[in-house]
């Protein structure tokens, strides 16, 4: 109610008499301020504990959406998926597929030359997208012949998750190629 006081301090004089009010009716606006500044740290650790995704130290919490396979071409085929991460930090070390003799994971460079990688990062709370034209996993050796429709069971080994098995359905080359960005 007499809050305007503190912005009229201007004149020397006033300004004591002022001050020597405001020590002593002034509990209210501070405790407000105080009030305000724990509801603010309330808030800012609820959203820490639901955008848990952000700790490095949380557990990795991982789901594979989207898998589909490439025709085989020969004796090999590529697979393309999602990896998504709602937790801590976790990585790719090995794929497997009882269809095929290996399974690695490909990097395609500027020039569209593959390249295996024996890792693949799959960092806290991201979308790790592995697409035509990018990185995929390489069945090599499938001996089962694979129509569109069919599909091949792989298995990601995480270094924290463990086993994670995914069936990825075998569709036309086109459908790949049209995906393809550029
Ligand atoms: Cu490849």
């Amino acid at each position: 109610m007499t809050d305007e006081r503190v912005t009229e301090d201007d004149g020397p004089v006033g300004g004591s008499d002022d001050r020597s009010g405001e020590a002593t009716e002034s509990g209210g606006p501070w405790s407000r301020v105080v009030v305000v500044i724990a509801a603010l740290v309330v808030v800012g650790a609820v959203a820490a504990a639901v955008l848990g995704r952000a700790d490095p130290g949380a557990p990795p919490a991982i789901s594979v959406t989207d898998a589909r396979a490439g025709e085989r071409v020969g004796t090999t085929l590529a697979v393309y998926l999602t990896l998504s991460n709602e937790g801590g930090p976790d990585t790719l070390v090995a794929a497997g597929s009882p269809d095929a003799a290996r399974v690695q994971a490909h990097g395609t460079d500027e020039v569209g030359m593959m390249r295996a990688s024996s890792e693949l990062d799959v960092p806290a709370g991201a979308d790790v997208r592995l697409e035509p034209g990018g990185t995929h996993l390489m069945l090599e050796g499938v001996g089962r012949s694979l129509a569109v429709g069919d599909t091949v069971p792989i298995e990601l080994e995480f270094d924290r998750s463990g086993s994670v098995t995914v069936d990825a359905q075998v569709v036309p080359l086109e459908s790949l190629v049209e995906d393809r960005p550029g």
